[in-house]
């Protein structure tokens, strides 16, 4: 209630309302003030509950396809052209992902779109010990150009836009799929589709990076030199908001970060020697829809805006293209529930519509059993059609821009495109992004804002139906799709050895050499080299490798978010009844119950580890943040030198059937029996069982309240110890 009022309290002061319209309501509400309807968003922004004629200030209304966009960039958008439908997916072998494809383009799916398997995005072959629990499991596993060859078969790479989301092993995944093309016939310049590429949000949040950040760039403007060139038809780069919402951040933070990264991207082009025309048609945009509807079309219509804007003032290019914002968009994963998680069907049509609304180019719609374990074929289909309904069932697509001149969303599209531009100036005064990230601001920003967020949900200022309230008396499991790793590990071991045994090795070495000695001298193209390399058999390990012999693997060094967690917690009793009980754990034993959290594997979503830290910290818990990729080794390790009570891992990339097991067996052989050790994240509740037997000792499931989580776990340290 005080967060509601200090909000209303800060909104009251600067809202005027019409005052016939005040009175109206006045009575209707029996006399109560009509400012208690004021909303204020996470992005403080103001939200009456009436937008009239004056809320417009005499601004004139826009066109489609006329500059500054926020309509959209062509007159006629959706009724000139359906966006496409690409569903992001990837599992397995690369066969049984190009068997899913297939069907999903005859079933209505527009475009593909890989998800590529987390070993492979941090640059490592499947035979590589330390990414024994990810290979396969979130993406497709290529070491190859083989695996990338059986990827695409049968699909024709001159008429199907490929996306592909890597940004760490982009060099050899991209030489891989031209490579594939060529020899399935089709010339590089007939290629259509987008590489992600965009490192530096990798920096901020998704945490797929491989080398440093200033060597990362170099590799980026050398591969926007390339497909420039050689590629006219692809888009160089896919500059990503979503995974910041993802990770906490708010609509005007995610929309900030991303244009400013935006401008960093066509600032790094520049310096090598392109231009902003060279670069910026190419240029393409990703954005995260969660559930607050209006919000989430009013920042479409403001990224437009504000890119075209920036664009003009800073850059003034010559091809209108380059002006334009086009992008992709998915429905929220963080949205999704474990709990009720049917409730995500309805979730995913909402954030789709907004989406629509919005006119974005190319939309992915999340599977309802996300928040539990990977899609089946079935949730899938449901996932695809909410698309395919939307699209040619109702009359969405028939007008373009069909919010633009309502009241309030042009007063919600003013208000962040005002928002975001004093981020964005923020990050200018800093020395653009590249800067500012080194300085750790957006991620700490992002995290902080994550807190916040979960204080909500755990207060329940915020309602997430199923989860905090109207909760089921019994949930009943669902079906999850099961990969076995093993097997997909053991298989592409065998064919990496087939691959290396087949192959020309020392043209394979030369192009290695050729790839060092560039990365040493800055002479040559990177992506030039790499296809040399990708079309010599090298596998995406030993070009990660042959650079990173020059670049090195950069390590992220992270801190814990303080206090924000406590601030936005409403029930003051519950949160110092459990504080009070971790007071008494230190009186008795002298210390503060130690938990060291920590992610296994090549898995680098962070924030639930990041929201869980702070939440323990502000409780009274003494808590170690470990490095991000550790093999389960190490993380023992690390937990018996600190002396943790606790170890607390957070698995989002399905690798804890082989990891936590790994861990257990790694903290006995060292004989610490006595640490606890917790789970949480995406784990299907069928799994349970198999880690206790395992010897975990509690597993939390998405949506679990920070104190309810921490206060079992205090219990559970209490019990082992006999305190
Ligand atoms: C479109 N066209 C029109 C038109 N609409 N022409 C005239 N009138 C209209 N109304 C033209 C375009 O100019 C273009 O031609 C062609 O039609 C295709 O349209 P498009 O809008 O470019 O559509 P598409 O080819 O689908 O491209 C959409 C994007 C592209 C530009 C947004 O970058 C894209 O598809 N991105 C997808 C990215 C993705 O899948 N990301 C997944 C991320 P020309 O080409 O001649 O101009 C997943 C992820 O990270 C998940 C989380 C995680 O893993 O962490």
């Amino acid at each position: 209630k005080s967060c509601t009022s200090r909000f209303i309290g800060r909104a009251l002061s600067q809202i005027k309302y019409n005052s016939q319209w005040e009175k109206l309501a006045k009575k209707e509400l029996r006399g109560k003030d009509p400012k208690s309807l004021l909303y204020v968003s996470p992005e403080n922004i103001t939200v009456k509950p009436v937008y009239l004629e004056e809320d417009r200030k005499g601004k004139k209304g826009e066109m489609p396809g006329v500059f500054p966009l926020s309509r959209g960039h062509y007159a006629t958008m959706y009724t000139g052209r359906k966006h496409t439908i690409r569903q992001y997916a990837g599992f397995s072998t690369a066969k049984e992902s190009n068997e899913f494809y297939k069907k999903n383009l005859k079933a209505g799916q527009t475009g593909l779109s890989v998800a590529f398997s987390l070993s492979t995005h941090r640059g490592y072959d499947s035979d590589n010990p330390r990414v024994s629990g990810d290979v396969g499991m979130a993406g497709v596993a290529i070491d190859t150009v083989e695996d990338m060859k059986v990827l695409f078969s049968g699909i024709p790479l001159d008429k199907m836009s490929v996306s592909m989301t890597m940004n760490g092993a982009v060099l050899p995944c991209l030489a891989f799929y031209i490579v594939a093309a060529q020899e399935q016939g089709v010339p590089q310049e007939k290629l259509s589709g987008t590489i992600q590429n965009d490192i530096l949000k990798e920096f901020m949040v998704r945490n797929t990076f491989i080398y440093p950040p200033e060597p990362s760039m170099h590799i980026i403007s050398d591969i926007m030199a390339y497909l420039s060139k050689k590629l006219p038809r692809y888009n160089s780069i896919s500059i990503s908001g979503y995974h910041i919402q993802e990770a906490g951040a708010d609509k005007a933070t995610e929309l900030a970060f991303t244009l400013a990264d935006g401008l960093e991207y066509v600032d790094t082009a520049i310096k090598a020697g392109l231009t902003v025309d060279d670069v910026a048609p190419r240029f393409s945009f990703f954005f995260g829809i969660g559930m607050n509807f209006y919000m989430e079309i009013a920042k479409l219509r403001a990224a437009r805006r504000l890119w075209a804007k920036l664009l003009q003032e800073r850059y003034q290019p010559k091809k209108a293209k380059s002006l334009m914002l086009r992008t992709h968009c998915q429905t929220s994963g963080w949205s999704l529930t474990e709990q009720d998680p049917y409730n995500n069907i309805i979730r995913t049509t909402i954030e789709a519509m907004a989406a629509m609304f919005g006119q974005t180019q190319s939309l992915h719609t999340n599977s309802f059993d996300e928040a539990v374990g990977l899609p089946t074929e079935f949730s899938a289909r449901l996932a695809r059609n909410t698309q395919v309904v939307l699209q040619e069932e109702t009359e969405i697509t028939r007008v373009a821009d069909p919010w633009g001149g309502s009241y309030m969303m042009e007063a919600l599209t003013d208000e962040l495109e005002k928002k975001a531009l004093t981020i964005i100036k923020e990050i200018d005064d800093l020395g653009g992004m590249t800067k500012a990230i080194a300085t750790g601001m957006p991620k700490l920003r992002i995290e902080e804002a994550a807190a916040r967020k979960q204080a909500r949900i755990d207060s329940g200022l915020d309602t997430i139906v199923g989860v905090n309230k109207y909760q089921l008396e019994d949930e009943e499991p669902i079906d999850v799709r099961v990969i076995d790793n093993t097997q997909v590990r053991l298989e592409q071991i065998a064919s990496i050895k087939k691959v290396k045994q087949e192959r020309n090795n020392k043209k394979a070495m030369e192009c290695l050499e050729a790839l060092t000695e560039c990365a040493k001298t800055g002479k040559g193209n990177l992506l030039d080299l790499s296809i040399n390399a990708a079309r010599a058999r090298c596998t995406v390990g030993e070009i990660s490798d042959s650079l990173e012999k020059v670049y090195g693997r950069y390590q992220l060094m992270d801190s814990v978010v303080q206090g924000a967690y406590k601030g936005s917690f409403i029930n003051k009793n519950e949160f110092e009844n459990l504080s009070d009980q971790v007071e008494d754990f230190k009186k008795k034993v002298g210390r503060r119950p130690r938990i060291l959290a920590g992610k296994l594997g090549q898995d680098g979503h962070d924030r639930g580890i990041k929201v869980i830290a702070s939440g323990f910290s502000d409780l009274g818990f003494d808590v170690d943040v470990g490095p991000l990729f550790q093999t389960p080794k190490e993380l023992a390790k690390d937990a018996i030198t600190s002396d943790v009570d606790v170890v607390g891992v957070s698995s989002l990339a399905a690798g804890h059937k082989t990891l936590l097991p790994d861990l257990i067996s790694e903290l006995k052989k060292n004989g610490a029996k006595d640490i606890v050790v917790i789970c949480g994240g995406v784990i299907p509740p069928q799994d349970y069982d198999y880690l206790y037997e395992k010897g975990v000792h509690l597993v939390f499931g998405p949506g679990t309240k920070i104190l309810d989580c921490a206060q079992q776990t205090l219990d559970k340290i209490k019990e082992i110890k006999k305190i």
